[in-house]
């Protein structure tokens, strides 16, 4: 998120599935004028219970602001768009142009015509624009940020960001383009992968887990799978199966917070993630794409969260959407499935950063048998980072070579007590016993006798000296032990009454 990233472009052994002029790259990205340090400092902190993003400032194309991007007329372009930002998803859309996606995360789609593309953090969409038979007009081309995953819009928050097609380098760059509705983005959903593979039929293995975001007692607010936030092991989960030998297959020594699953050679994994938070994730997963089988739609913040039934009848597409990092709207759920085919130790995790940190991961330990066969011998590099960095390189997610002793392991702070603590049931009673008392107070103020009625009628209505009452209303006032009757009040307000304001 500090601008340390470059892009990494795998190219096709076979070629490009699809005919194009020219290639470019288009990275967009948040930017916190901040640096990360600062910022994840007070983000995960008692002072913000929430769990409030820090919200960024400005919004990046290709590393930069206001990028005028040089076309040739009636020119194909194979525009790779990457998402390296760390928060906020963005719309991109071009004025009189469109986009035809062709590829996302990878992963070759049939040909999509879009006026809009919505990209979360972590996904990849390769698009072909056409450019126009033309070269003396230019066009906005614009970015702008999902304003519904940021908790507030600071007044100094730019929004989105104006880049231009640029036909003529002479003429006249454009103001901004404006659309009415983001309602009209291209819904990955019902993206068909070129190669038509169908539904991953009947899972084997189905890995049930609900997104919440809560509060431990040290007052940070984490972001869990069911009841654990994923803390990192004292041991490298891979480490672990490298060491573990006959028992890499068990999900105990591979400690409480690392939410390890196993996975079998082969099996049809389906992941059900339900999300309780209000929130938006983008998921992604390491080492595999996935069908994305079913998305509840997004559900408003003032209703309940909607998760999967299975009882409801629902039928998955024929060809699903794959790819490897999809959005998952708020209160609402997703079904994914894949196939566990490569050996591995892979993370699942949502791709905001901020929630990465508050711990929203999973680890899928996938053949450990097979990485201890493929894998044994890793490099000099990896026992060099771990030796540097101060990380064991054996045992279990303690570090202790007998793998079901777990003593010394990382683990999450204790819950926030549920119900009164002690301290609690003395602050409440305090807290009543002063309210009973502030009643009472009043009551017997406000029922008291007002001392020489008369006469302070009758100095109101000026038939009465001033000074004849306060000689009586001082030592009237020291007997009830008030200094703060309306009377006196009045009396301060007249000028000859100067002399009782030290009592007041
Ligand atoms: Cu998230």
């Amino acid at each position: 998120m500090d601008g340390f990233r470059g892009e990494f472009i795998i190219e096709d052994p076979d070629g490009y599935a699809y005919d194009y002029d020219e290639e470019v790259i288009m990275p967009v990205a948040d930017w916190f004028y901040k640096l990360l340090p600062e910022l994840s400092t007070d983000f995960l902190n008692r002072y913000n219970p929430t769990g409030a993003e820090p919200i960024p400032q400005n919004v990046l194309m290709n590393n930069t602001r206001n990028v005028t991007w040089n076309v040739k007329p009636d020119t194909t372009y194979l525009m790779r768009i990457i998402n390296e930002g760390g928060f906020v998803a963005q719309y991109l859309y071009m004025d009189d142009h469109d986009f035809e996606v062709v590829a996302v995360d990878g992963i070759y789609v049939e040909k999509n015509v879009t006026s809009m593309i919505y990209i979360t953090p972590g996904q990849r969409v390769d698009a072909l624009i056409h450019t126009k038979n033309q070269t003396d007009t230019n066009y906005a081309f614009m970015q702008a940020m999902d304003t519904e995953m940021l908790d507030v819009i600071p007044d100094d928050l730019v929004l989105n960001g104006t880049n231009w097609i640029v036909y003529d380098q002479d003429a006249d760059l454009p103001e901004q383009y404006y659309v009415d509705t983001f309602d009209d983005y291209l819904n990955d959903f019902y993206l068909k992968p070129l190669s038509h593979t169908p539904l991953y039929e009947d899972p084997d293995h189905i890995i049930t887990v609900t997104v919440i975001m809560d509060n431990l007692n040290d007052g940070i607010n984490y972001a869990f799978f069911d009841d654990k936030t994923f803390i990192a092991p004292v041991v490298p989960v891979l480490s672990t199966v490298l060491t573990s030998g006959d028992m890499a297959n068990e999900r105990k020594i591979y400690g409480t917070n690392t939410n390890v699953y196993i996975l079998q050679p082969g099996e049809i994994v389906e992941i059900i993630v339900n999300n309780n938070d209000t929130g938006k994730h983008p998921f992604h997963l390491h080492g595999h794409t996935f069908q994305l089988i079913e998305r509840g739609d997004t559900i408003p913040d003032e209703f309940l969260p909607q998760n999967y039934s299975p009882n409801d009848s629902y039928v998955p597409p024929e060809f699903p959407s794959i790819r490897d990092t999809f959005n998952m709207h708020g209160q609402s759920y997703m079904r994914l499935r894949f196939k566990a085919d490569n050996p591995g130790v892979w993370f699942f995790h949502c791709h905001v950063d901020w929630h990465l940190l508050q711990g929203l991961a999973i680890v899928f330990v996938e053949d450990p048998f097979a990485i201890q066969e493929f894998q044994s011998d890793l490099s000099d590099s990896w026992y060099d980072n771990c030796a540097t960095g101060n990380v064991s390189t054996e045992g279990n997610a303690a570090g202790n070579m007998d793998f079901y002793d777990l003593t010394g392991e990382n683990v999450q702070v204790k819950n926030l007590p549920t119900g009164f603590t002690a301290k609690g049931y003395c602050a409440l009673v305090f807290s009543c016993v002063a309210g009973v008392l502030g009643i009472a107070a009043i009551g017997i103020y406000g029922m008291a006798d007002i001392p020489n009625i008369e006469q302070r009628v009758l100095l109101d209505l000026g038939g009465l000296e001033s000074d004849s009452l306060l000689e009586n209303s001082e030592g009237e006032d020291e007997e009830t032990g008030s200094s703060d009757s309306p009377v006196k009040r009045q009396n301060t307000s007249n000028e000859t009454s100067n002399d009782i304001e030290p009592k007041k």
